[in-house]
């Protein structure tokens, strides 16, 4: 057994502190006899163990985190008493977590399907949690709904699955009978769910909440966070690929670059907005499945957040941690949103499922880094030992004992009530379709087709007729072309008639904001070049890859037939990232071949070669080859097109790759 050598290891011991004098056997009545119950060891050993998975989260159950910062850079005091939106400058400890939502916490990185993009803030004033998406809108109106929309897109219950999947009869089951739903169906169709990077998604706080000022007036603000790399997504059959290539693709893509001291970086933006302004909004702001598009409130950006450390261990930080959307600080408030009131319940309720205790903000990574003292006590787990006979307010007996501060506890906006008494759903969340409409009509032609071919995708997954139909149906009032081109996809024979909208549907003006093309930024930074290599090749024309790419900000990677490397034509080793069967060019932004002959000859006799160019020519990559790599492009029978680069011509390239090639799209897929 190899051991590390040196260092100074500590006695290896039980829990109670008795040393263990060999943890390789358990304790028997004779070498070849049974084993003796006696055995405290080996007893307590395996029932720890057998208590260390806790019950995951029922969504959002596969996530990662990173330790990082909030640094305010525009004062809102001017809005709100809370520290963190009027200290410039300071900078306030955060831990954020990105999940995805249907799949459990064993599931891989890159389903299609919405993000979570969950902060929490260690302010001086307590714990203020920004539980938030990737997307600004969500599938419901009131939280009476949640079960039953996490429900439909989890497994089916008599079957077990699909896993992480929306692509089955369940979900658009539910979907199709909900109409509320059909502006999120359009944001989880599009490219946003299938992104890159978590480095590269944006953030939403999703409801309206409140800023509360010093004389308890109350402007209403939407939470933004926007991506310093900008948007960008992979496609489709990219992301089905990454799946079985990595797994851990997006939490890989996190750790190393935390590790490279590329730390990712986001903007926090608002936008505010009066009582009066939003009542000449075409549209309700409590309503969480409406957005303001940023043509109509503009964004201020008013901070940043970096992400530069990892956490030591994943449990006790990425896995207990606890998010509350309840948990605000002085100067923020909530609205009235049904689905944020009913959050504002469940999430502690999970907790204290999940965490077993209701002592769980104890755990250091959600407990606050401010002072906090109250006459709570005991419970499971309890790890406080707070001194004297006093535990209860007020009273006579403690000198040193909690007291309320008005002056600086929580004050809630000043708002009245009236209206009455029922299960209402207001008449202003009655317009399903207009925000829908809009949020198609807004994004570019390459999105646009993406968003009808994975309708097309998923639905044929349904395997109920009516299902397929009656989500079509719904499709025209959105967009009749739009669902034209699914019917066609599905080859319905004819369209199936449109429910009629509670409203009429307007036409609201489009939003370039919305799209994910016009939000992607002309930088290579942060991505990966894949060069595939093989022994032979020209170590000066790798060279040149290399600098080019790193001059851009991008990583570069290497990959070869051997993990040893390759024997390049002047007699020196370059070692390899990755093997070619284990790093397909689906791990890449861009790729790079660089072949002698006799490399791009043995190269064409392995599929795993083929596919690493015919899949970067199919998921839209620019690609750089010099004559060998030109010659295994040929193996492959990829025609050449604007987006293939000469090995020479470095900046051709550079400026290709990063974006994709979207007008190669129509020769390589059957776009519907
Ligand atoms: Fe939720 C977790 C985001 C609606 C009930 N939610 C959870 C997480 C995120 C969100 C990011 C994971 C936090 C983490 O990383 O630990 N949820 C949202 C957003 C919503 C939303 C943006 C709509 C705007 N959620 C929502 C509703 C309910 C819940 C309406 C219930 C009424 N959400 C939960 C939960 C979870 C959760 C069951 C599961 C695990 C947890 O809370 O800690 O309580």
């Amino acid at each position: 057994m190899h051991q590390l050598a040196g260092g100074t290891h500590p006695e290896l011991t039980t829990n109670q502190g008795i040393p263990i004098p060999d943890n390789q056997n358990s304790l028997r009545s004779n070498p070849r006899g049974p084993t003796l119950l006696e055995d405290f060891i080996l007893r307590e050993k395996i029932t720890h163990f057998d208590h260390e998975r806790i019950p995951e989260r029922i969504v959002h159950g596969r996530g990662t985190a990173a330790h990082g910062y909030f640094e305010l850079t525009q004062s809102l005091a001017q809005f709100t008493t809370a520290r963190i939106l009027t200290e410039v400058g300071e900078k306030t400890p955060v831990f954020t977590r990105f999940s995805t939502v249907a799949g459990g916490a064993g599931s891989v990185d890159t389903p299609r399907d919405v993000r979570g993009f969950a902060v929490k803030f260690y302010t001086k004033e307590g714990n203020w949690d920004l539980v938030g998406n990737n997307i600004p809108v969500f599938f419901i109106q009131d939280a009476m709904k949640f079960p039953d929309v996490v429900h439909s897109v989890k497994m089916e219950p008599d079957r077990g699955f699909p896993q992480s999947s929306s692509a089955h009869d369940n979900f658009w089951d539910f979907i199709s009978l909900t109409p509320e739903s059909m502006h999120m169906i359009m944001w989880i169709m599009s490219d946003r769910t299938i992104p890159r990077s978590l480095r590269m998604i944006e953030g939403f706080g999703v409801h309206s909440f409140r800023l509360v000022n010093e004389a308890g007036e109350s402007t209403f603000v939407k939470f933004h966070w926007r991506p310093k790399l900008g948007l960008q997504s992979t496609v489709w059959d990219e992301a089905v690929k990454i799946a079985g290539a990595d797994p851990d693709f997006h939490r890989r893509d996190l750790y190393e670059s935390i590790r490279e001291g590329n730390f990712p970086e986001w903007e926090f933006a608002v936008q505010l907005f009066t009582e009066a302004e939003a009542e000449k909004f075409p549209f309700d702001h409590l309503d969480a499945t409406k957005l303001i598009p940023e043509e109509l409130v503009p964004l201020r950006v008013v901070g940043r957040m970096v992400l530069d450390r990892w956490p030591d261990n994943f449990f006790a930080e990425t896995e207990q941690v606890a998010y509350c959307p309840a948990n605000i600080v002085p100067g923020i408030d909530f609205s009235n949103d049904p689905l944020l009131q009913g959050r504002l319940f469940s999430y502690l309720d999970t907790q204290l499922l999940r965490l077993g205790s209701p002592n769980f903000h104890q755990i250091p990574i959600n407990a606050p880094k401010c002072p906090f003292a109250n006459n709570q006590r005991d419970g499971k787990m309890q790890m406080m030992q707070p001194k004297g006979r006093v535990n209860y307010e007020p009273n006579s007996l403690a000198e040193d004992s909690p007291r309320e501060t008005p002056s600086v506890g929580f004050r809630h906006a000043r708002t009245s009530e009236s209206g009455e008494k029922g299960r209402i759903r207001a008449e202003s969340f009655a317009d399903h379709y207009s925000q829908a409409r809009q949020f198609y009509r807004s994004q570019t032609s390459p999105e646009q087709a993406h968003i009808a071919y994975t309708l097309v995708f998923e639905l044929a997954k349904v395997e109920h007729l009516h299902v397929r139909q009656a989500m079509v149906a719904q499709l025209r009032n959105i967009d009749e072309d739009l669902a034209r081109r699914v019917a066609d996809g599905l080859a319905l024979d004819q369209l199936p008639d449109a429910p009629a909208p509670a409203v009429p549907v307007q036409d609201l003006p489009p939003s370039p904001s919305l799209q994910i093309i016009g939000k992607m930024k002309d930088t290579l930074e942060g991505r990966v070049v894949g060069v595939l290599v093989a022994d032979g090749s020209d170590g000066a024309q790798i060279e040149a890859v290399r600098k080019a790419a790193l001059a851009a900000g991008a990583m570069v990677k290497i990959v070869a037939p051997k993990i040893g490397g390759a024997k390049l034509a002047d007699g020196t080793r370059l070692s390899a990232n990755g093997q070619l069967g284990g790093m397909p060019s689906v791990m890449f932004d861009a790729i790079a071949v660089v072949l002698s002959d006799a490399g791009a000859q043995l190269l064409s006799g392995e599929s795993a070669a083929i596919d690493f160019v015919h899949d970067a020519f199919g998921h839209l990559k620019a690609i750089a080859v010099d004559d060998g790599g030109r010659g295994l492009l040929q193996k492959a029978n990829i025609p050449a097109d604007s987006g293939i680069f000469a090995a020479s011509d470095m900046n051709g390239f550079i400026a290709a790759a990063k974006t994709r090639q979207w007008s190669r799209e129509p020769s390589v897929r059957m776009l519907p």
